[in-house]
């Protein structure tokens, strides 16, 4: 049924991706698809909740050690932000460093053009560049900024939503966008105690739960579904050998629904895997960054070492002498 008004403005990955991830076993959607609108707007509500630290912690980060991370990234970079979003956290980097210009990269168009304009109120004399793009692939970079050091920019512990391999192949793409010697900013979730962890993803006001389970709502309103949204449930789980939190919907009781015209049946218990977020222990991190050819300089982190600020360098790897 092509072209019809309920296929309107549906991404067709997004049909691909929820068909593929409910045939799997074990069954699981990419995360990215969270972020339709009402998703945007949840996630932002997590990042206020007393139990998500993880944006809190990073903010107090880049402004409490805003003069020593300054002194490390010195003046002049071009500031290459991937997933750059609604660049909350830009402001303060900014204003820790004597930028030259500023690379907001994200794959949706409209909210960067947003963004970006909302930054240059902010900052009217930083030549600004937005680039519409997937940031997980290497982007050619605008000419204007051709000549100028480059910094990436990845805050948040979004690394964190890929397996390590595919951690590695990204890191590998943004060395490729931006060039042998240009420095790296990334945040990084640490590895700490289950109950603080598991807290962190599953908040008593259910606000991560409204997150997860609007992806259902979605697919019911995107692909024409009919899940019956009472019948599932949040659930997040610490997976201690693979080091991550991983959020599931889990089938309250046995259940049969259609998506797309496809009929799918679940039994009680069984779930759909919707997200990872990898947490790194301080040589893990290094060690990841290292494997996807980035030197780690400095790393700065609060006084809990709940969350890590690193800085790397991308240096050609020498062999054994
Ligand atoms: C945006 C990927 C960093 O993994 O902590 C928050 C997403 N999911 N609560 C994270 C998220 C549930 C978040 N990242």
């Amino acid at each position: 049924m092509a072209d019809t008004e309920t296929d309107a403005g549906v991404d067709p990955a997004f049909r691909r991706d929820v068909l593929a991830g409910l045939e799997a076993r074990p069954r699981a959607i990419p995360a990215r698809w969270f972020y339709d609108l009402r998703g945007s707007e949840l996630f932002e509500e997590i990042t206020d909740l007393p139990e998500y630290y993880p944006t809190r912690v990073e903010r107090s980060i880049l402004d409490g050690q805003s003069a020593a991370i300054g002194d490390a990234i010195g003046a002049g970079q071009a500031v290459v932000e991937f997933g750059s979003g609604s660049s909350a956290k830009t402001p303060l980097l900014l204003n820790a460093i004597s930028p030259a210009a500023y690379v907001p990269i994200d794959i949706s168009g409209e909210f960067l053009r947003e963004s970006a304009d909302a930054l240059s109120a902010d900052f009217p004399d930083l030549p600004v560049h937005p680039v519409e793009a997937d940031f997980t692939h290497p982007v050619s970079l605008p000419a204007a900024i051709a000549d100028l050091p480059k910094l990436g920019f990845f805050p948040g512990s979004t690394i964190g939503n890929f397996t390590p391999p595919h951690a590695v192949d990204f890191l590998r793409a943004m060395k490729e966008t931006l060039g042998e010697g240009a420095l790296l900013l990334i945040g990084m979730d640490r590895i700490k105690g289950e109950d603080v962890l598991v807290r962190a993803y599953d908040d008593a006001a259910g606000v991560t739960a409204a997150f997860n389970l609007n992806l259902l709502e979605r697919i019911n309103r995107e692909l024409d579904g009919d899940i019956p949204l009472d019948t599932f449930r949040h659930k997040a789980v610490w997976n201690d050998m693979l080091a991550r939190i991983e959020m599931h919907i889990e089938a309250a009781r046995d259940v049969e629904f259609s998506v797309s015209g496809r009929d799918f049946a679940m039994a009680e218990g069984e779930t759909i895997h919707t997200e990872n977020s990898h947490k790194y222990g301080p040589r893990d991190a290094r060690i990841l960054l290292r494997a996807g050819g980035w030197t780690v300089t400095h790393e700065w982190t609060d006084d809990a070492d709940q969350f890590a600020l690193l800085l790397a360098e991308a240096r050609p790897e020498v062999t054994a002498p």
